[in-house]
């Protein structure tokens, strides 16, 4: 048993424990009592998030605005203080822990096994983006400083070629020249940003479908997770991200980018569920829409990219050339992107009348 877990109240002894293995960053358990009683323990990988306080302070400044908004605004689950009022638990070696109770009847999806599985996740993220539409965004700490920011994700690759730690860089000149060749492309949405010719929202930053729990039998989303990254932000990246994830019809890391496409129906179904659910988006934000999935497939392989280089500091791996694979993958995204553009614009416009 990890001891962390004595140092928060629960019912009953803790009894069981295994490992949940998703995600990149922290590490994740599932306690079981002997009374039966469910619990998710988190250790936060405090290299990748260093002020812990911020973070929880994001949590909490969400959670109490979503229920003083009451019912219809977006569930959210609930961190448990430790046994003497913190909220979360330091263990005096770097670990930073915390819990809350696991949600009965709640899956997690690695994929969207339908399309109405990908429209719901959607909805999820919508509901959860318009639920904090007018939340004051200059009250979020940045968790992570210039997160979505490709200008700066630039500047750390070339960082990264120039003194190519791992000895790695050899290996990888056609991805780079790939990256170089779309820069000011994949540059345009933080300069929208910066230019203020879309709004500043309260956004999530990490809407992989892995990141919404579903009732186990009626398929509804019952809410969003994992809000360590929500920050001032652009709905497009939000969306962008989840069709990088959820609309690729292979895995993150697989090998063979044969089996790496974009599913056109997946993406029209995650629009669909989106815009329906988040009808405070402006005509500016909605036409960013497709840009977002191409920003973010961009930018989340040229992150992989730079840890390979880096020797996988950032991103856990269980093989080697993980984040290479993972990198590759990405790129693909971005040239069905590129192939599939006026469908995805198209779509847009279909499903939102802009
Ligand atoms: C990381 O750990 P996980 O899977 O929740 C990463 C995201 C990436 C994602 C790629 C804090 O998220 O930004 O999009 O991996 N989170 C952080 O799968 O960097
Ligand atoms: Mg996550």
């Amino acid at each position: 048993m990890i001891d962390a877990i004595f140092h928060f109240p629960t019912d009953g002894t803790p009894k069981d424990c295994v490992q949940i293995k998703s995600g990149h960053i922290n590490h994740t358990y599932l306690i079981t009592t002997d009374t039966g009683v469910r619990y998710i323990l988190q250790w936060i990988n405090q290299f990748v998030f260093p002020h812990v306080d911020k973070l929880m302070h994001n949590m909490s400044a969400i959670s109490e605005y979503l229920r003083a908004q009451g019912e219809g605004s977006s569930a959210m689950i609930r961190y448990i203080d430790t046994l003497d009022g913190q909220s979360y638990y330091n263990d005096g070696q770097g670990g930073a822990w915390r819990i809350y109770r696991f949600v009965d009847n709640s899956i997690c999806l690695q994929h969207p096994e339908t399309t109405e599985d990908f429209c719901e996740c959607g909805r999820a993220f919508g509901a959860f983006q318009y639920a904090l539409r007018d939340f004051p965004v200059g009250q979020l700490e940045e968790t992570i400083v210039d997160f979505h920011n490709t200008v700066d994700r630039y500047r750390q690759l070339r960082e990264a070629v120039r003194e190519n730690r791992a000895s790695r860089l050899d290996e990888v000149g056609e991805e780079i020249a790939f990256l170089l060749e779309r820069e000011e492309r994949a540059c345009q949405l933080h300069r929208m940003r910066e230019a203020g010719l879309l709004p500043l929202r309260a956004t999530h930053n990490d809407t992989k479908i892995n990141n919404v729990l579903f009732h186990d039998v009626t398929r509804k989303a019952i809410c969003v997770i994992d809000l360590d990254t929500v920050m001032p932000g652009l709905s497009a990246f939000d969306f962008g991200d989840a069709i990088r994830f959820g609309a690729s019809t292979a895995a993150e890391d697989e090998p063979d980018l044969r089996k790496v496409r974009l599913d056109l129906e997946l993406y029209r179904a995650f629009a669909h569920g989106f815009c329906e659910q988040c009808p405070s988006l402006t005509e500016e934000e909605l036409r960013a829409l497709p840009l977002g999935a191409f920003t973010m497939c961009l930018e989340c392989g040229m992150r992989f990219l730079t840890d390979y280089l880096n020797g996988d500091v950032y991103f856990a791996v269980d093989r080697p050339k993980q984040n290479l694979d993972r990198a590759r993958t990405q790129f693909k995204l971005v040239q069905e992107i590129e192939r599939c553009w006026d469908s995805l614009t198209s779509i847009i416009r279909e499903e939102t009348g802009v």
